[in-house]
């Protein structure tokens, strides 16, 4: 049943040549940018294998007893070179068969491998001229990049390579890992360390073929420049000028969030790494690389895996915002997928035989939000066919399509090929699936429609903060050319009759619900916006001593931050901010930092941490911003309203192994997003 013949066409017709001529969009398609044809195989894919394999395979984690190590384990177990090149003469991986491996990966639905031909051991599994650390010199004897390349030919899987710049091997490599006592770096020349890298690629991209990607990794040591980045782009785009080059060649990447920042950086596009971004970013080509359990190479302690529908469910949402999923595997030291690797490369292959058109050569989610699932889409003659991907199946069974516009032509799940029905509200279309969405893996909907999509999102309710202390200028936004926005300010459902605007100044706390309406009618679901106003928290009656704070700093290795009230610090005493430069080694430590900080004016304030492992912020003595865990380079923030004088702050953070940082920020009346400056921080 189908009633929108019941909605008025020649409205319908006009509103449509306004937002088509407009450009206006309700929700951008993920724009692709001109000039990069050579990325269209890459973005049709979606789905590659990562392959973390190396001498690592041979510990599998374990190091004098200690479990959690994984590809790291010579730098986080600090093995000296000496030692980890004693791997190289039991490197024997004498159940290694690559076209098994390719079609493990061809039969989970992979269209591309990303294999690690040196990963930052300086390991190479190819024959190089430019090294004896090789898997030529092991007793395997065999080029493992070679076979791959042969494997991936005969399948018709793309081959890529990762490829580290950081080298803990190389003579010239700098810098040293700062526990390398033993290994100084004596007359250490970083230029003829770049120099090597260029003959490896050379090799590496002359010796095996059509390469899709260049998968650079390690850029982050001082010694990497941007320069250096893009001069290497280029030398590698000589090389092949057909193939794709990740961000992570130059030094335009956000942290683990993986986004190229604003500038002239080298890189086709974005890396974040086990995440993946909140929405799409129409015209950015991104992939989110994620590992099945904690670790990229093999650890055999390592059972915290991700089940196969968690695995899929995460393929959907980054198709569904444009992006591109590469899962890892990290081989063992025999040559073999760890069987739960397999299991779950299976499954996702089940889902894939069945539901791949969902997710090959798609382009993200015309709609802002779905409660119950995503949505991929891709056009066809005279119009667009959405693929819904069924994954929290609301309590009345029914699928809201908030805003579409458009007229349906066909609806059925992609499986069975089963009619649904489909009915309209004002606010968008209604599916009722009736009894297929019973699974516990997502299930597919195909809906047919006339055109490109058309969707009225819902507004956006824009402020600086969601708290205030006086009066709060509201932005309310919609894309939605020809579109009046109504709303209401405490929380009831708005009207064609409820006030019309787009810029609002909130003098109480309020409860914003505003909807898009159309010649009177409404046209899209319900935007909510709630903002408190708050009496500023007091400032302590205290006469500090002098500027600064106090500090401890701590050492052991945890996964998160510790109860420091039953530790001893190994050192304490005072600094002029919240720095961990006074830091005795470089992991495995943590800082507790204890002051007051000035409040200029009464206000609200916003506080930023990024921290790479696990921080927490506090102010007069209750918890902020909760930033803690084992992760990368990660930023939260929190609002709080502050009276003017001092109040009381602290931060605890700690560090367990690789990257390690502390950031406080701030932001407040009169303060642009900025360093919490020295001039504000005072200790009893
Ligand atoms: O340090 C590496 C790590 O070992 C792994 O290769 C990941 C995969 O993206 N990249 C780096 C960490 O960001």
């Amino acid at each position: 049943m189908n009633t929108l013949r019941s909605f008025p066409r020649k409205w319908l017709i006009a509103t449509t040549a306004v937002f088509i001529a407009s450009g206006l969009f309700m929700r951008p398609f993920a724009q692709k940018p001109v000039n990069t044809a050579r990325m269209e195989w890459w973005r049709d894919a979606r789905f590659g294998l990562f392959l973390h394999w190396g001498l690592y395979a041979i510990p599998a984690g374990e190091w004098n007893g200690q479990t959690n190590y994984g590809e790291w384990i010579r730098n986080n177990a600090q093995i000296p070179l000496n030692t980890y090149n004693n791997f190289q003469s039991q490197f024997n991986p004498t159940r290694f068969n690559a076209g098994e491996w390719v079609s493990m990966a061809k039969n989970a639905g992979v269209k591309y491998i990303v294999i690690t031909t040196k990963h930052h051991d300086g390991f190479c599994l190819f024959d190089s001229k430019f090294t004896d650390f090789t898997v030529m010199n092991t007793p395997f004897h065999r080029d493992i990049v070679k076979e791959m390349a042969d494997a991936c030919h005969q399948q018709g899987i793309q081959l890529c390579f990762y490829y580290s710049i950081m080298d803990w091997h190389h003579p010239d490599y700098l810098p040293r890992r700062d526990w390398e006592y033993d290994r100084p770096a004596g007359d250490a020349d970083f230029s003829r360390y770049v120099q090597y890298m260029k003959n490896q690629l050379k090799e590496l991209l002359t010796n095996y073929g059509k390469i899709g990607v260049l998968w650079f990794d390690g850029e982050w040591e001082e010694t990497w420049t941007h320069e250096l980045g893009k001069e290497l782009y280029q030398y590698v785009r000589s090389l092949q000028p057909g193939i794709i080059v990740n961000n992570r060649v130059d030094k335009g990447r956000s942290g683990m969030a993986g986004l190229t920042i604003s500038g002239d950086y080298a890189g086709d596009y974005g890396t974040p790494e086990q995440e993946i971004p909140a929405t799409g970013v129409p015209g950015v080509d991104w992939e989110s690389c994620m590992t099945m359990n904690d670790n990229w190479g093999y650890n055999s302690h390592d059972n915290k895996w991700k089940s196969a529908p968690e695995l899929v469910e995460k393929l959907v949402d980054i198709a569904s915002k444009g992006g591109n999923y590469l899962l890892n595997v990290g081989p063992t030291a025999e040559g073999v997928f760890p069987p739960a690797s397999v299991e779950r490369l299976q499954a996702i292959g089940s889902w894939m035989k069945v539901n791949g058109e969902s997710i090959y050569g798609t382009q993200a989610s015309p709609f802002r939000l779905l409660t119950w699932g995503r949505c991929t889409q891709r056009s066809i003659p005279g119009g667009t066919r959405l693929y819904l991907h069924v994954i929290n199946p609301p309590a009345d069974g029914k699928l809201l399509l908030p805003g579409l516009a458009n007229q349906a032509t066909k609806v059925y799940t992609l499986a069975e090929k089963t009619p649904l029905t489909i009915s309209r509200k004002s606010t968008g279309q209604i599916i009722d699936p009736g009894s297929s969405l019973k699974n516990e893996y997502p299930v597919v909907i195909a809906l047919e429609i006339k055109g490109k999509p058309i969707v009225y999102v819902e507004p956006s309710i824009q402020a600086g903060t969601s708290i205030f202390i006086d009066q709060l200028p509201v932005k309310l936004f919609t894309p939605v050319a020809g579109a009046a926005i109504h709303y209401t300010l405490n929380g009831t459902e708005p009207t064609i009759a409820s006030p019309q605007g787009r810029s609002l100044l909130l003098k109480k706390s309020s409860t914003i619900k505003a909807a898009c309406f159309i010649n009177g009618k409404q046209v899209s679901a319900v935007a909510t916006g709630s903002f408190e106003k708050v009496t500023p928290l007091a400032a302590q009656t205290i006469e500090p001593s002098s500027g600064g704070l106090e500090f401890a700093s701590y050492e052991g290795k945890w996964t998160q931050l510790p109860d420091f009230e039953k530790l001893s610090p190994a050192a304490t005493g005072t600094v002029a901010n919240f720095d961990i430069s006074m830091k005795r080694g470089k992991d495995e430590y943590a800082f507790v930092f204890d002051g007051f900080i000035k409040i200029p004016v009464d206000g609200v304030y916003t506080f930023y941490i990024t921290s790479d492992d696990g921080s927490r912020l506090f102010m007069d003595g209750s918890l902020l911003v909760d930033n803690d865990g084992l992760h990368g380079s990660i930023e939260k923030s929190k609002d709080i309203a502050l009276a003017k004088g001092l109040h009381a702050i602290k931060v605890s953070y700690f560090e367990n192994s690789g990257s390690d940082n502390l950031e406080l920020q701030w932001k407040g009346p009169g303060i642009p997003k900025n360093k919490i400056p020295d001039w504000v921080l005072f200790r009893k």
